[in-house]
């Protein structure tokens, strides 16, 4: 393989530095080992003179190991007695680059006998495993940062490459960073959903070169017979461990499963600003295991080590950086076109050669390194969650429209789905055949509201988060012994008032509260008459689902603090599961979630003076396998341009408004987003088809 060099040339190239930079310059009577070396050991320096051609390393079959070792031994013995001679301060820059350089080709040496290994077909190991069998935690997927000026560089006084700095001042917008590199579990969901045959999602040099090599997974990737995937290790075929990071890609990989998963790769400042308040610590070299080890880190993870990642950043230099005088400029600069940077280092880096402002770089195509993938986002871009804001005068509208159309891709917050219209065709879609969630949490409740009551004893006062018409908490309050009292809280007065009164005529027993707010914020209960003996919280209807995770997580800490000590919650929510039957919930045949959405577009119309054609744009659902969701968008059939107000919005025919997430979860991964906001889990209900769950939680 063209890029890959020989386990005696890497050994044959470091000693010739050494002879070329150092001994050469530096020592009056050096005796050159060999005068043919220098044509077979110089590897890319024009200054040096003429050398042998790269791909054909492979093929030096003289001089022999035993030679290399004696050259070895004889440089060696040079520079130990040069070292006598007190060196100049030139000379030991050049030693320290030396030793610099031969860390790198440590790490060459390892790339490069796993891919020779991977050529035989007998698929030869290296070593013995060495991988531990690692639990790997499950995360919060993103780490927030603010943007704004920034320095990235290196400061310090010790050894850098020459690339690593000045010193520099960058602006960065307000981003997220991927808490953990992407897994190869996810790496799988994206080659099953068809990520190596969809032109759409690759930069065009990528998808010329997927077709020409035939890619269809990871370099070192097989199925065995099963039809499951294995990849060849430094210890011979192993099944892949889907919790480990997915490694072997080139960034041409990296940046279409950026694109499947919606969102992008960071650059590398992004990547410094976290990266550089982290220690150098991590799965390098120095643990012999050369493999990509799951993270067993909660938190924002293997920053170093495992796997260099991608950036999106291109390998050029930094405001005021200068090469190097002599043929030692050629290190880095004469690289900077073509070359993307990675950064972090890998399990085949030695460790004390990383850190924070290290950049490497490889070509876009190169995968046979320890090269995967961390995704980051662009904080604008998100949709924020659902209720979030406390009022919908009509400033703060057209100040989330304006917003909201200023950035790629086009959104506008869910909460803005429901006003008068948008809440009566939600009811619509919840008699609808096609959406299940509704219907499946009532009769999850009618079927164990005697079991639920049990749990949450007699005297409680029950708080109803968003609690629209009061239907589901009737199936509660026939059940529960002598609830006390009800706090019903939802943003709308209106319906708010109208569903109380009905309650309070059907439970004259039970003293009725309203609150008209965003229920988000932390809220005082009034107290009942009749001392109750706990607080129940009940957040039904997979609302939970409109949040972002993050979001969720804050929101149901807000809970806990209502509920204080001993306080129990009874949540729904949506579960995971085959995406046709997602996909026709938010597709309904009879149009009603379509015009629900674009129902969206009539508000702005009436409220904004806006002049949408509701027939130029069409109801998008579409299921997110990455972030677990469903996306409502509205797309524009046309280039068009719309008018807000005195403002102008251009569309181009296929852009999109993304005007809601759907976050669907695995009981697992909800009960550990309600655990870490305080909540320890009770008991789950669900129906025969594992549709959709209901969970009852404590407080700590
Ligand atoms: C309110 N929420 C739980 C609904 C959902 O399923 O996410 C909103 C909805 N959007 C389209 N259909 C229903």
């Amino acid at each position: 393989m063209a890029d890959a060099s020989p386990t005696k040339w890497h050994l044959a190239h470091t000693t010739w530095f050494f002879e070329t930079f150092i001994l050469k310059r530096f020592v009056r009577d050096y005796h050159e080992f060999h005068p043919n070396y220098n044509f077979l050991f110089n590897s890319y320096y024009e200054q040096i003179g003429k050398r042998h051609v790269r791909s054909e390393r492979g093929m030096i079959t003289r001089p022999s190991s035993n030679e290399i070792y004696e050259y070895r031994d004889h440089v060696d013995k040079a520079i130990k007695d040069y070292f006598e001679m007190k060196p100049t301060s030139d000379a030991l820059q050049l030693i320290e680059l030396g030793i610099n350089h031969e860390q790198q080709h440590q790490e060459l040496l390892i790339t490069d006998i796993k891919h020779a290994l991977s050529r035989n077909p007998l698929y030869p190991a290296y070593q013995e495993s060495r991988l531990n069998n690692a639990i790997s935690v499950r995360y919060t997927k993103w780490a927030d940062h603010p943007g704004g000026l920034v320095d990235i560089g290196y400061s310090g006084k010790d050894f850098i490459f020459d690339s690593e700095g000045p010193r520099h001042k960058i602006w960065l917008e307000p981003f997220y960073l991927a808490k953990q590199p992407v897994s190869n579990r996810d790496y799988i969901s994206f080659i099953n959903d068809g990520g190596y045959q969809k032109a759409e999602l690759w930069l065009s040099d990528g998808w010329t070169l997927c077709r020409k090599e035939e890619w269809e997974a990871p370099m070192y990737w097989h199925k065995n017979d099963q039809g499951n995937w294995c990849s060849f290790t430094m210890s011979g075929i192993r099944p892949i461990n889907l919790n480990a990071p997915v490694c072997h890609v080139s960034y041409y990989e990296a940046d279409a499963f950026a694109r499947w998963a919606g969102v992008r790769l960071p650059s590398e400042a992004e990547w410094e600003v976290f990266a550089s308040s982290f220690n150098v610590d991590g799965n390098f070299a120095d643990t012999n295991i050369f493999d990509p080890l799951p993270s067993t880190k909660e938190g924002l993870a293997q920053m170093y080590g495992d796997v260099w990642e991608w950036t999106k950043s291109s390998f050029s230099a930094y405001p005021g950086y200068q090469v190097a005088e002599g043929a030692v400029g050629e290190y880095n600069g004469k690289f900077m076109s073509g070359q993307m940077v990675l950064r972090g280092g890998s399990c085949a880096t030695p460790s004390d050669h990383i850190r924070a402002s290290y950049r490497n770089f490889f070509p876009p195509r190169a995968r046979w390194q320890f090269s995967g993938i961390r995704l980051a986002k662009d904080k604008s871009a998100v949709i924020s969650s659902f209720y979030t804001n406390n009022n919908s005068i009509k400033d703060t509208f057209l100040d989330d429209i304006i917003s909201g159309f200023s950035i790629i891709p086009k959104s506008i917050s869910s909460k803005y789905l429901y006003d008068t219209k948008g809440a009566q065709l939600f009811e619509k879609i919840c008699e609808l055949d096609a959406y299940y969630p509704t219907k499946t949490e009532v009769g999850i409740l009618n079927n164990y509201a005697t079991e639920i009551a049990k749990y949450l004893g007699s005297g409680t006062t029950l708080i109803e988060y968003g609690s629209g018409a009061l239907d589901k908490i009737r199936i509660l309050l026939d059940a529960l012994d002598d609830p006390v009292s009800l706090c019903a809280i939802d943003i709308s007065e209106q319906q708010l008032q109208e569903s109380a009164s009905i309650i309070r005529k059907a439970y004259p027993n039970i003293e009725v509260f309203t609150v008209a707010a965003d229920f988000t914020s932390p809220l005082d209960i009034p107290s009942s008459k009749r001392i109750s003996k706990s607080r129940t919280a009940f957040f039904p209807g997979s609302t939970i689902g409109n949040f972002e995770p993050n979001d969720a997580r804050a929101f149901l800490q807000t809970i806990c603090k209502t509920l204080g000590k001993n306080g129990k919650l009874l949540i729904g929510f949506d579960l995971k599961k085959d995406h046709e039957r997602l996909l026709n919930a938010y597709d309904d045949n009879d149009g009603i979630t379509a015009a629900f959405n674009k129902n969206l577009l009539s508000r702005i119309n009436q409220e904004l003076d806006a002049d949408f054609n509701l027939n130029l744009f069409r109801h998008i659902v579409r299921y997110n396998t990455f972030e677990g969701r469903i996306e409502m968008h509205l797309e524009s059939c046309i280039d068009q341009t719309i008018n807000i107000g005195n403002k102008n919005f251009f569309f181009t025919a296929g852009e999109t408004i993304h005007t809601e997430n759907s976050y669907k979860y695995h009981i697992d991964e909800f009960v550990e987003i309600a655990a870490s906001s305080g909540l320890d889990k009770i008991k789950t209900w669900t129906d025969k088809d594992n549709l959709f769950a209901v969970i009852l939680f404590s407080t700590k």
